[in-house]
């Protein structure tokens, strides 16, 4: 009988997911919840069938040069792929993919509830009483913005994208998209979005504006100071996608100057780095910040992980994964 593949996990999963990993393949598993240092990783790209890698792992062309013969498979613990260049594992013959879909309604909710937490102040609100610094009621105190009837511009309508819409119709926004593409008529009517052929135009007029675009370098600082300086000083801007979308010393800027109302970030330029600036306006209650957490469910990292199992058995079965991430187009 054929020896079980390498499948080598570089962070630590959920227990269900690993116990599964045990059974199909011969999973090593790191179980410290810590990434693997350089040397260690280098090793696992040398030795694995199968590399399972997260967003904290980078998987350039360089690192790539690493790759041992057996290497045929990165299954992505995630959706975005930008950790990993695609382009240069095609052309060692590595197939990458990733876990799409499963993710979709906890990203969605989380950017919601961003939206929510930045307009309605209500992490800055709820830092109050634990401090002590509640004295009462009062009429001006902790005035946010209202968010029913204002206008919502969603940059990249993809799967989340569109979940977003849904949850934002429910609370009274109206929808606007710039997307690459324009959608199907029929998802479009559905969500009663109105396309914009010109994201500067979208910029200029949106109340509230989310970033969920994958990052790619077509996207990397798509939000330029440039068109920072188009939206309104009124406006919020939401980023659950990446943090390289968005020039962040530019935001940074613009937020200390008053020049945008405030903004709601869960990723980061230089993450896990977060920039000083940035948490200062944290503490003035200008931004929220939180850790990447849009997937962090129990549910969504189970899914995660039960699709890892699926592009991985179904891979080593000699079959196409169903999650196959191809090169984007230059
Ligand atoms: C994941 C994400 O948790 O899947 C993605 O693209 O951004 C995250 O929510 C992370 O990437 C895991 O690798």
């Amino acid at each position: 009988m054929a020896s079980k593949k390498l499948v080598i996990v570089t962070r630590k999963l959920p227990d269900s997911v690993e116990t599964r990993m045990r059974e199909l393949f011969d999973a090593q598993l790191n179980l410290t919840d810590q990434p693997l240092s350089h040397d260690d990783f280098v090793k696992a790209m040398q030795t694995a069938d199968v590399l399972v890698p997260t967003i904290t792992d980078r998987i350039d062309a360089a690192m790539l040069e690493h790759a041992g013969p057996k290497l045929k498979l990165i299954a992505n613990f995630g959706n975005g792929v930008d950790n990993i260049d695609v382009a240069a594992a095609a052309k060692r013959g590595i197939t990458v993919t990733n876990t799409p879909g499963v993710l979709t309604d906890d990203t969605a909710d989380m950017t919601m509830a961003l939206i929510l937490a930045v307009a309605r102040r209500i992490v800055d609100g709820a830092k109050t009483i634990p401090a002590g610094e509640w004295a009462g009621w009062s009429p001006t105190w902790m005035l946010g913005r209202r968010i029913n009837g204002k206008r919502l511009g969603i940059v990249g309508m993809g799967r989340i994208g569109q979940a977003l819409a849904k949850r934002a119709r429910a609370f009274g926004l109206s929808i606007h998209y710039h997307n690459r593409r324009r959608v199907a008529p029929a998802i479009e009517a559905a969500l009663e979005a109105t396309w914009w052929d010109s994201l500067d135009q979208m910029l200029a007029r949106m109340d509230i504006v989310s970033v969920n675009c994958p990052h790619t370098p077509a996207t990397f600082h798509l939000l330029s100071a440039r068109r920072l300086k188009l939206m309104k000083p009124t406006a919020i801007l939401i980023n659950t996608a990446r943090g390289e979308i968005i020039d962040e010393k530019a935001l940074t800027a613009m937020l200390e100057a008053n020049e945008l109302a405030g903004a709601g970030l869960d990723v980061f330029e230089h993450a896990p780095a977060v920039a000083p600036k940035l948490l200062r306006l944290a503490k003035a209650g200008k931004v929220t910040l939180l850790p990447h957490m849009g997937s962090a469910t129990y549910e969504s990292r189970i899914e995660m992980g039960e699709k890892v199992i699926i592009n991985v058995k179904t891979f080593l079965d000699g079959h196409k994964p169903p999650d196959r991430v191809l090169p984007s187009a230059p």
